[in-house]
């Protein structure tokens, strides 16, 4: 089976499809646009196909080293196979983006068996931490899973009672410091609470200030330290939140984040804002980590377990039905 049938009968499968397809939009115009512009001339694998499925790919906000891979993965596949159509070359092509995400292996959800499972999430300001804290918790919820919020986030004003407000809405228990308090104080809280609650998950909202790496990393060494002390392998997991629409830049600062902390897996944000939905291959293939949800939009609903097939799918549904599955 080739790999348009392949993505089309998983993506058939996905509950989350409607939403895929909206919130990826932007993205899938844009690509598909771009990839059906090559077919216009298209006379062959040469130097000038090669060099404008660059610029293609790039477009998407694959990055340059990552599509400068992909094109030599399709240059070698296309003479080793003896690719002609256009219609093979772009089935090639996309089977080319499915291998470089899924040459990485996906790690399940690291729950503990033993008491409440703590996740931090962190990422710069404003990337969505907050907003994709309130939409895991209603997720957690939705599984009849008992969650406590911890308002970390004791730098900016109005982080807690944006966090508090969304706790309220979600009827949470949401545990909370003083404004420019200790953050790490907030999360102990909140894993006592849990513990003697016997809930299911701590979620840690933390700060996004970035302008000095060093505090970064104290503050969140700290964290992890004493959460640890409360709850064997906690943290769980450390979720980095990466706004989609500010592209290159995202990964740049998620990499001063990995280097500081280990990050377990990337929440991708507000993907239905961007044109640029490639930024999802370079992420795996520069930063190695999973992608674990997708924001497909600002609701509290429009946050998705990521799917790989389904996300190609949305990103490149236009092709796919042009090349015929
Ligand atoms: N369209 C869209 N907007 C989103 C998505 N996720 C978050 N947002 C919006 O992004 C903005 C910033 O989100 P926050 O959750 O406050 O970001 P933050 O990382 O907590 O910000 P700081 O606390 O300042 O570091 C809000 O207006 C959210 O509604 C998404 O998937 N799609
Ligand atoms: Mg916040």
């Amino acid at each position: 089976m080739g790999i348009f049938s392949k993505l089309k009968q998983a993506f058939g499968s996905n509950e989350d499809q409607d939403r895929y397809l909206s919130g990826l939009d932007k993205s899938k115009k844009s690509f598909s646009q771009r990839i059906r512009r090559l077919a216009l001339g298209f006379s062959g694998v040469n130097e000038e196909f090669l060099e404008e499925l660059m610029i293609a790919l790039l477009e998407a906000d694959i990055g340059v080293k990552t599509a400068q891979k992909i094109v030599d993965a399709v240059e070698n596949e296309a003479m080793d196979r003896r690719l002609r159509t256009f219609s093979e070359i772009s089935e090639c092509l996309v089977e080319q983006m499915a291998k470089l995400y899924t040459e990485h292996e996906d790690r399940p959800f690291q729950e503990n068996p033993d008491g409440p499972t703590v996740i931090l999430m962190v990422g710069v300001n404003g990337s969505g931490k907050t907003t994709t804290t309130a939409k895991l918790a209603k997720r957690f919820q939705e599984d009849q899973k008992s969650v406590v919020l911890a308002a970390a986030d004791t730098f900016r004003a109005g982080a807690v009672d944006q966090l508090a407000k969304w706790a309220e809405r979600l009827n949470l228990p949401c545990i909370k410091g003083r404004e420019n308090g200790d953050p790490s104080a907030v999360l102990v809280d909140a894993c006592r609470y849990a513990k003697e609650h016997h809930s299911d998950i701590v979620i840690g909202d933390t700060a996004g200030r970035l302008q000095n790496k060093a505090n970064l990393m104290k503050e969140l060494e700290k964290m992890k330290r004493v959460v640890a002390k409360e709850i064997p392998g906690a943290p769980h997991e450390v979720w980095l939140v990466i706004d989609a629409t500010t592209g290159q830049n995202g990964i740049s600062q998620a990499s001063v984040f990995m280097e500081t902390t280990d990050v377990s897996g990337i929440i991708l944000t507000k993907t239905d804002g961007t044109a640029k939905g490639g930024i999802v291959i370079a992420i795996r293939d520069l930063l190695g980590l999973p992608v674990t949800y997708i924001g497909l939009g600002e609701g509290i609903d429009d946050l998705r377990p990521f799917d790989i097939n389904a996300y190609l799918y949305g990103l490149c549904e236009g092709i796919l039905n042009d090349g015929g599955a």
